[in-house]
């Protein structure tokens, strides 16, 4: 009798193992947000050598501010998507000294083993407003510094509307005979041609034509495709357009990502990386005090149709898995 319990008692405990196994190999990790120790915002990713770099503000709104506190960008590293590595604060706004501060939404290129960060920032009381700098290193976790010592694009070169922040968001792309362009914009989009130097204009300025355009251009290719992908309404959701030409003209695909949890923005960034296809944006989704300006870096995975529109993005709190 008592052997046979011991022996019921041992196949009980066998069975609860099993399926505590299971359940420990089931039972996804929340990777979202991919940053839980600070605030994160308008992620934009490259890949350089099988390595992922992930550029972001740092939000540092205290509770009680509600408008945007950024002081310095942050650069991230990763090998594959979930373990993501932080390295020194590679660039600051006071590293331009026309700039009074305010590190917005930037994005980084390379070419010719140089990188070059794009940013917003606000411009000092000579050209009112914000603008964009451009800034360079030989590695893309830096240290950056300004590559013109002066403004790119500022506010006064933008007659389109009267706001004083329409020339933020800038993002950048190289096409395949080698010109690069740089579009950015709020409530308008823009565009022009970079010089081969990567550091001037060269040509006048063009607008695009998107519905609801709020902000956050961003261009990206996927075989013969581009797609310009945007900040849609306010509060955002993320929308694109897709076009044959890096200058258009541009067909309106529709959303690609609904609102964000708990932030009015929502700041893409879209690779492909290792034969998989990624978004990046954030939400406001850290508690108790994530918001639309304590916001967190998320990442999912990004999937395409066989007529290269993209199918719409699932948020999810799992992200990306191992
Ligand atoms: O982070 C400040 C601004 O919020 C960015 O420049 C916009 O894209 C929005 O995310």
């Amino acid at each position: 009798m008592m052997y046979r319990k011991v022996m019921v008692s041992i196949a009980i405990f066998a069975v609860s193992c099993c399926f505590l196994d299971l359940y420990a190999q089931h039972k996804s990790i929340e990777n979202n947000p991919i940053v839980k120790d600070k605030f994160t915002a308008d992620p934009a990713a490259i890949v350089h050598d099988d390595t992922v770099y992930l550029y972001t503000g740092h939000d540092e709104a205290p509770d009680d501010l509600n408008f945007y506190k950024i002081d310095e960008w942050l650069v991230y590293s990763s090998i594959n998507m979930v373990d993501w590595k932080v390295h020194p604060v590679p660039l600051k706004p006071t590293d331009f000294k026309w700039a009074k501060g305010e590190a917005w939404a930037a994005q980084v290129i390379e070419k010719k083993n140089k990188f070059y960060w794009y940013v917003t920032v606000e411009h000092d009381d000579t050209h009112p407003g914000k603008s964009i700098g451009v800034a360079v290193s030989d590695s893309p976790i830096g240290p950056f510094k300004d590559a013109l010592g002066k403004a790119l694009v500022t506010n006064d070169m933008t007659k389109h509307t009267d706001i004083r922040w329409d020339d933020i968001d800038p993002t950048v792309f190289i096409n395949d005979d080698g010109q690069a362009y740089l579009y950015w914009g709020n409530t308008v989009c823009y565009y022009a041609k970079l010089k081969a130097n990567m550091i001037e204009l060269d040509g006048p300025i063009y607008t695009v034509e998107l519905p609801n355009f709020t902000e956050a251009p961003y261009i990206h290719k996927k075989g013969d495709w581009y797609y310009l992908s945007y900040a849609y309404e306010f509060p955002e959701k993320i929308a694109y357009a897709m076009s044959k030409s890096i200058t258009g003209p541009w067909e309106f695909k529709g959303i690609l990502n609904e609102l964000a949890g708990n932030s009015n923005t929502n700041h893409q960034s879209i690779i492909e990386f290792k034969g998989k296809d990624y978004f990046i944006y954030h939400t406001g989704g850290i508690q108790p005090n994530g918001g639309s300006f304590r916001r967190s870096v998320c990442i999912d995975r990004l999937y395409y149709n066989k007529d290269g529109t993209m199918k719409r993005v699932i948020m999810t709190s799992e992200g990306i898995q191992k």
